[in-house]
């Protein structure tokens, strides 16, 4: 759709302004991020006036050819699909999709509250075509996907871990660990590309005399030496004041990455030999490795009736979709921490970015309730639980009153006293 690609562009190019610290800081980037995605959701679902959406961060589908992306997309989508009691699957563009994220204290919360409907919290997960090697230099279409990559937050690098002589592989015997280093090699030449460019423009500058731009040079310096090492971006371990050096060049190399082992059935709940391959070459970046079988985590999604679900996956000796941990972890991998709203109408889960204050995190709900915000009253999950109810937790000294610097908690449960 153009006009989602024309708000995306300049969603980029206004974050590189604010990356840039040109006095609005975050503050200002979540609320632009907000206003985008009322632009796309106001695209696409004419009466949707759901705020969570607008904070969905994404994560893209990464990896070579044929490894199973596209059945890990659907899975995905079919198991948005399939959640019926609360339908909140929209495809912004044919391969990109908003998802729920499971969350079990959100089950906990509407037990104990019973409320009327609950409402989980939302990522944005996208498909992106395979890449191939040579992508860095536009072979396979690569400068389209790379692109696709360079627009979302995380990465899920999907590697292929299942032998199968029916679905075409260019790359010979299947090596996981090789296939992960051509993925990575690709996204760090590209890298090493606008990285470059970066610095000719910046010695330039420096040529004409604007000393501002040599701690400028000196971190594009130490990205190109560190990429020439192949190595990403992200284990370089930037300072936020020299990340801004490289905001406004969406570095590939600069996101998290998680890696999905997609493996035959047989070895889904043991991993096979190629799972361990990878999860060995990944050990040392931190990285983790989810082992799965797309296929068959595509089949559980197709199911609309609990039932027959649960059958299928106790045939496969499954306690719960490997689905629902890798959002789980693709929503860690954003750096995201949650925040409930428990009342009898709605118990409800809301994004959030660690660190943030009270006031910032009302905005998620309403802007009004950041601009009148008064107080929070906070009660900590585990409190909640222990104690039954928020009457209890009054009662008993565990609902806090919380000012404007409050740095909210993952699992607060929270209300907020706002004038407007
Ligand atoms: N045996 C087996 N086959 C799978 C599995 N996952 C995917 N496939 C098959 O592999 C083929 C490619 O799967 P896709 O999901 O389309 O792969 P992709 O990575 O999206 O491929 P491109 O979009 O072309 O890059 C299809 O025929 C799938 O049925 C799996 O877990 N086991
Ligand atoms: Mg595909």
């Amino acid at each position: 759709m153009p006009l989602c690609l024309r708000v995306f562009v300049s969603k980029k190019m206004l974050q590189a302004f604010l990356l840039r610290g040109l006095s609005f800081g975050r503050f200002v980037r979540f609320n632009f991020q907000k206003l985008l995605s009322i632009q796309i959701s106001n695209l696409t679902f004419a009466t949707n006036k759901n705020t969570s959406l607008d904070m969905a961060l994404q994560a893209g589908i990464v990896g070579l050819p044929n490894v199973g992306k596209s059945t890990l997309f659907n899975a995905v989508s079919s198991s948005a699909k399939a959640q019926a009691s609360n339908y909140r699957f929209c495809t912004i563009e044919p391969n990109t999709g908003l998802v729920n994220v499971p969350d079990p204290r959100l089950n906990k919360l509407e037990e104990l509250v019973k409320p009327q409907r609950v409402v989980p919290t939302q990522i944005e997960i996208v498909d992106i075509a395979g890449l191939v090697r040579g992508a860095s230099k536009g072979e396979g279409l690569g400068n389209k996907f790379l692109a696709n990559i360079r627009e979302v937050d995380a990465i899920i690098h999907v590697i292929r871990c299942f032998e199968d002589d029916n679905i075409l592989r260019d790359e010979g015997p299947i090596n996981p660990v090789g296939d992960k280093e051509i993925i990575e090699t690709e996204l760090q030449l590209k890298d090493i590309e606008s990285v470059e460019k970066k610095m000719q423009r910046t010695e330039k500058m420096l040529k004409q005399g604007d000393a501002k731009m040599k701690a400028e040079y000196e971190v594009l310096k130490a990205c190109r030496e560190h990429l020439d090492k192949g190595k990403n971006i992200l284990s370089l371990g930037l300072s936020k004041e020299d990340k801004l050096a490289i905001a406004d060049i969406f570095l590939l190399t600069d996101k998290p990455i998680l890696y999905v082992a997609n493996v035959d059935e047989a070895s889904m709940h043991t991993g096979n030999k190629y799972s361990d391959a990878l999860t060995e070459a990944v050990k040392n970046e931190g990285n983790e490795v989810i082992v799965m079988t797309n296929a068959i985590e595509a089949q559980i999604a197709e199911f609309d009736n609990d039932d027959d679900k649960q059958m299928f996956m106790e045939e496969y000796k499954m306690v719960e979709p490997a689905l629902d941990r890798l959002i789980h972890s693709t929503y860690k991998l954003l750096n995201l921490s949650t925040y409930f709203t428990a009342g009898v109408q709605e118990v409800r889960a809301w994004t959030i970015q660690h660190g943030w204050k009270a006031p910032q995190a009302a905005s998620v709900i309403h802007t009004d309730f950041e601009k009148g915000f008064i107080k929070a009253e906070v009660i900590a999950y585990n409190d909640f639980v222990a104690l039954g109810s928020e009457a209890a937790c009054r009662e008993n000294g565990k609902l806090r009153i919380e000012g404007k610097e409050y740095l909210v908690q993952d699992g607060d449960v929270m209300h907020f006293r706002f004038n407007v």
